[in-house]
């Protein structure tokens, strides 16, 4: 068609610009006037009029990038946390406060409409929202990139707290619709699932392998636009869901029976209905694998299409592409991949396979066993025929690269093998991610070193040179700028505003950690964001707690290892010794909980309901006279983090020392200016290095004496029986003081600290304890406090996601910036 030049400019970002496309969207695409509008409709009329903004710099990003082919970062990851879009969009395309005014002058409250978006819950917790933080800071470097996974429909569970129990319920995060995505249907894809394979020849006489699948199902494309902080670079967070596929469809109604199509369908959507809503634990569960394959052959069927749709053939893809596998969910691409290169491309083996090892590396997020995937190989080869297949080849190919390096070493073989032939049968997927890439990285240093050690030690031993750490970041965008403006706003008034895509010029703030003005603004800042998380509380549990005590917060996923149970000892410690008339010595404080538990977790759902338990007796107890509160904050998710972080005094981080990989929330809250008290674990370290010694409470077993003490016959009871402060505290839970006389409800808790304390609670209580004196000692210091507070946040310079994505740029990927120039609305029709 020839080119249409339009006078109008639809993408003015003035106040009258934006009012105008406000009202019509409002009348255009919701079909609604202001008389019967609601506040929905005014957040899906905002909601596009920013979403407008965001196309014309995605279109010149896509389009600079079809022309030129830059070397393109896919991300692949089963989950993307990313919270709400609006609010991060407008602080990206720099037009925050002007669209708050113009809001405003329609007469509406820009945080209201912020509040009526569902945050999109695509995962169960720090694993998907640091992929949710790593593409923000791909498009601010302005490297090319995308984000694909799979567009659940549910995403992470709803939770509520019933008599102080959690219940799950669904999350229909897509009931209004969801301003923020597009649909791609002209890019489906076919993948296929199930069946057997054949082999044929070609007309040149050359055996080939060919899958006869038991059904196949359309993936349909829903791209999300993600804009870079004040650059042009807008990727693609690309997100698939399945439908049921014309052909298939089709064949049956042909053969009559229309319903068992329909039926048929319906199976199909299933695929992508639900995230698993597990975190650090695998259930074996055919669907998972589905899903895992499913997008992964979705994501490589799209690399491939567009490689072509460049002009390029497959055997440049690996200069083209570089894929990280975010753990081992999207392993599946390595076979995939050598599929697509050799049955459907017809490209020999070794050739294939030089390209996929240049191509993939894996980024490994746990050291713990449960949560290191392997599928039962009869249901792999049920699902995945061909693959399993493909995966013995390289297996094959592998095992003989070992007899070669380590002579007559058969347990060896047997250890790295991608089959586990132990007992029944598996398909080990981290082997496989291994195998597949030119590099595998841990998130934190200790991470990294232990998985040397331990969990991928043969594979360290095998080929040392692939491995590699990249401590985790996360983006100061959402997590400074968005949710504490109070803060950026002072930050900024006083070192500029380089620190939002530099994040160690924050050092800048040093030398005012010693002016009293500062910190009295810092302290004033705090305050008022401790008011905002006060009345947030307020609103969710009921519970007043007043911004005058310590906020003490422990937010994350509820998991033993984190040992949330610890703090709850530590409360029925100051609770006891309150009881015991020593209340002149204690510090008010309001313990802040938080996080969802697996639903099968039963202990995880048993910790919940202490946490709960112990609140109501002590938030209702007179002789505590309000010195302690107790809340759980149901529904921990990105909305109430961005609302939490900002308000927090203490950030609780204490995993026992070895189990937790990296963290993330510990990042968030020292960037907003919480002190830690930690253990030497995961990120804990590197922030302990980055604050200095003096500015975080550190405490218990470091990683290599668990492992000494674990070695050593641990006995739990043995503490318990010593230490009578303890032996109070458990004997409260015991005898059912926080459960109405009711002996049986905290059993398992108690039963499993006394005789097998895994976690090594008991271990490290007195020290925990002791700490948290030195804690409360020090916040009654305002002003030392004041002066830690500013510290941590002066020195979080290192925990930006930017410095995570520059490393795996570099050192990693290969890719560089490919600064995008914004063209004319007028030339994008061109
Ligand atoms: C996790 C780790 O538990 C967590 O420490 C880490 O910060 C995060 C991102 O690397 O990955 N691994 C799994 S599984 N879930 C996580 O949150």
């Amino acid at each position: 068609p020839p080119p249409v030049i339009f006078e109008d400019d639809r993408t003015s970002v003035t106040t009258e610009g934006l009012k105008r496309a406000f009202y019509d969207h409002l009348f255009y695409t919701q079909g609604k006037f202001p008389e019967i509008a609601g506040l929905g409709d005014y957040y899906q009329a905002l909601a596009h009029a920013v979403r407008d903004r965001t196309l014309q710099r995605w279109i010149s990003s896509v389009a600079d990038h079809t022309a030129t082919a830059p070397k393109t970062v896919a991300y692949l990851s089963a989950e993307f946390l990313m919270g709400p879009h609006m609010g991060n969009n407008l602080i990206n395309l720099g037009i925050y406060d002007t669209v708050k005014k113009a809001v405003q002058e329609i007469g509406l409250d820009l945080n209201e409409l912020l509040r009526q978006e569902e945050e999109p819950g695509l995962g169960n917790g720090g694993l998907g929202r640091l992929a949710a933080c790593f593409i923000d800071s791909l498009a601010t470097a302005e490297i090319p990139a995308f984000g694909y996974g799979i567009r659940y429909e549910y995403g992470i569970f709803y939770q509520t707290i019933m008599d102080g129990w959690q219940v799950e319920n669904t999350d229909k995060w897509l009931r209004h619709g969801n301003p923020w995505e597009i649909q791609r249907a002209e890019w489906a894809v076919e993948v296929k699932l199930g069946g057997h394979t054949e082999q044929y020849q070609d007309d040149l006489g050359r055996l080939h392998v060919r899958w006869a699948p038991e059904k196949t199902v359309a993936g349909v494309p829903f791209d999300s636009p993600i804009v870079g902080y004040k650059v042009t670079t807008t990727n693609t967070l690309r997100l698939w869901r399945a439908e049921a596929t014309e052909a298939f469809d089709f064949s049956q109604f042909n053969r009559g029976d229309y319903l068992g199509a329909v039926d048929k369908k319906v199976t199909s959507e299933n695929l992508t209905k639900a995230l698993y809503p597990n975190d650090e634990t695998v259930q074996g569960k055919e669907l998972r694998l589905e899903q895992q394959y499913f997008f992964v052959s979705c994501s490589l069927q799209d690399m491939l299409r567009i490689h072509k749709a460049r002009g390029m053939e497959p055997d440049t893809f690996d200069q083209k592409f570089a894929i990280q596998l975010n753990d081992t969910h999207p392993a599946i691409a390595v076979a995939e991949l050598m599929r697509l290169l050799i049955d459907d491309n017809m490209m020999p083996w070794d050739q294939a396979w030089g390209i996929t090892t240049r191509t993939f590396s894996y980024t490994n997020h746990t050291l713990l066993p449960e949560a290191l995937e392997r599928w039962p190989l009869d249901l792999f080869k049920r699902i995945l025929p061909r693959h399993l297949e493909i995966i013995y080849e390289i297996n094959a190919r592998f095992l003989n690269d070992v007899r070669i390096k380590f002579l007559g070493d058969d347990s060896r073989l047997a250890r790295l093998s991608l089959i586990d032939e132990s007992g029944e049968r598996y398909v080990r997927m981290a082997h496989l991610a291994c195998v597949g890439s030119h590099t595998i990285n841990g998130v934190a240093e200790l991470h990294s070193e232990l998985l040397k050690q331990d969990v991928l030690k043969d594979f360290y031993e095998m080929w040392p040179e692939k491995f590699t750490n990249v401590t985790n970041g996360v983006t100061p965008r959402r997590w400074m700028v968005l949710s504490n403006p109070r803060l950026t706003k002072l930050v900024s008034e006083t070192i500029g505003e380089g620190w939002i895509t530099d994040l160690p010029q924050l050092s800048k703030l040093e030398p005012h950690a010693e002016d009293s003005a500062f910190r009295d603004s810092w302290r004033a800042i705090k305050r008022a964001n401790k008011v905002d998380l006060a009345a947030l509380i307020l609103r969710r549990t009921g519970v007043a707690v007043s911004p005058d005590s310590m906020f003490d917060v422990l937010v994350k996923r509820i998991h033993e290892y984190k040992r949330q149970h610890l703090a709850v000892l530590h409360i029925i410690t100051l609770y006891h010794r309150l009881k015991s008339g020593r209340s002149a010595y204690t510090l008010p404080r309001t313990f802040i909980f938080g996080g969802k538990a697996a639903p099968g977790y039963t202990m995880a759902k048993l910790m919940i309901k202490l946490i709960n338990a112990v609140g109501d007796v002590v938030n209702n107890d007179r002789d505590v006279h309000d010195l302690l509160k107790v809340v759980f904050l149901p529904n921990f998710n990105v909305t109430y983090g961005q609302c939490v972080y900002p308000g927090a005094d203490l950030s609780e981080q204490i995993s026992l020392a070895g189990k937790e990989a990296s963290g993330t929330g510990n990042m968030k809250f020292a960037m907003n200016g919480a002190l830690t008290i930690g253990t030497m674990d995961g990120a804990n370290i590197e922030i302990r290095d980055q604050v200095k010694a003096e500015n975080f409470f550190l405490f218990g077993h470091t990683a290599s004496e668990v492992h000494d003490i674990k070695a050593s016959g641990y006995r739990p009871r043995d503490i318990y029986e010593v230490n009578a402060e303890l032996r109070a505290v458990v004997d409260l839970i015991q005898t059912g003081f926080f459960s109405r006389g009711d002996t049986d409800v905290f059993k398992p808790i108690v039963d499993n600290l006394l005789d097998h304390d895994p976690y090594l609670l008991l271990a490290d209580y007195q020290s925990y304890i002791d700490c948290q004196d030195v804690v409360s000692d020090t916040y009654r210091e305002a002003d030392t406090w004041a002066r830690m507070s500013i510290l941590n946040s002066a020195r979080s310079g290192k925990f930006s996601s930017d410095r995570s994505i520059a490393e795996y740029a570099k050192n990693i990927w290969k890719v560089e910036a490919v600064p995008i120039t914004l063209k004319p609305e007028k030339e994008l029709y061109m």
